[in-house]
């Protein structure tokens, strides 16, 4: 029996660094609207969706820092994202930075919520894996300062029943991590969101530059085939203060093919109606679970290194 669930990825182009938040909602909701003009049930907006990446510069102050980030979710200025979907019985998936105050201490992360199509939120995922450093590095033509700006989710990888499936959230570095697919596929996943901030440039690694968008692509595809789950990416793309992204936001089926792809870095929609069912083939065909052999893979969490 198929079971379709039309799911949308909203790539953003960039975001000014002095752009309001009220003026970036504006830019979502027309991207929710249009999801919804075109049959789409859940859509995905990108990692840290609200703001320029701010972790591609330094901030010495401490109350400077803490404006980049939203202390409730939603807030009067994200309100309307969640009005508007309740309104048009759509869900979504919106990436932002957490700031929370627990046991009386400020604590930062990298999030995304899972919101439902009455405009509720379903659940929440912290960001795993940081990339970066959280050293001040002036002489790079950006910085990559997320280990400075976040600390490690402390949620796990959980998926919801929603949508008529099963689903798990992933941001970005994330995605690049096999162990983090799993960690969603052996929980049942049958589709993964992911957004992100890629820049093309790694200055530290400069010779990978070329391959950007074939290593984001492939993460995505090997994610998908090897869980046999639907993985749906949304870029922030484009020029966002003088760092270049890669766009390529991609729907790729549990067959690991690419279905639709953006052609674009700056706003714009891509939408499949995805049949949850097809994961039943990759999950009971080739990757049977009587085919796994767990006892033998101890060294996948007792070692980091090689
Ligand atoms: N936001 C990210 O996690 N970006 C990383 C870059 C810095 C390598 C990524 O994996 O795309």
């Amino acid at each position: 029996m198929p079971r379709p669930v039309t799911i949308a990825a909203a790539q953003m182009g960039p975001i000014r660094r002095d752009e309001s938040r009220p003026h970036v909602v504006g830019r979502l909701l027309a991207l929710l609207r249009e999801a919804h003009a075109r049959g789409g049930e859940l859509v995905l907006f990108p990692e840290c969706a609200l703001t320029a990446f701010f972790g591609h510069w330094w901030i010495d102050d401490e109350a400077e820092r803490d404006a980049w980030y939203e202390s409730e979710m939603p807030s009067p200025v994200t309100q309307p994202l969640f009005d508007e979907a309740a309104r048009l019985r759509i869900g979504f998936c919106l990436g932002y930075a957490e700031l929370a105050v627990e046991a009386g201490a400020k604590r930062r992360f990298n999030s995304s919520v899972l919101v439902g199509r009455d405009g509720t939120i379903i659940g929440k995922y912290r960001k795993m894996h940081l990339p970066g450093h959280a050293d001040h590095r002036p002489e790079n033509p950006f910085q990559n300062l997320e280990k400075r700006y976040f600390q490690p989710g402390d949620l796990g990888f959980p998926v919801w029943d929603a949508f008529g499936g099963r689903v798990g959230m992933l941001i970005c570095n994330d995605r690049r991590w096999p162990e983090a697919y799993r960690m969603l596929g052996l929980q049942g996943v049958e589709a993964v969101l992911i957004g992100y901030n890629t820049p093309r440039h790694y200055p530290e690694y400069p010779d990978t530059d070329r391959l950007a968008d074939f290593h984001h692509l492939l993460s995505l595809q090997a994610g998908a085939y090897q869980n046999g789950t639907w993985v749906i990416a949304a870029a922030k793309a484009g020029i966002e203060e003088g760092v270049e992204q890669i766009g390529s936001s991609a729907i790729v089926a549990p067959s690991g093919e690419v279905i639709a792809r953006s052609s674009t870095l700056g706003d714009e929609l891509i939408i499949h109606r995805c049949d949850l069912d097809l994961c039943r083939t990759i999950k009971q065909g080739v990757f049977h679970p009587r085919n796994r052999r767990p006892e033998h893979y101890g060294l996948i969490t007792a070692r980091n290194d090689e």
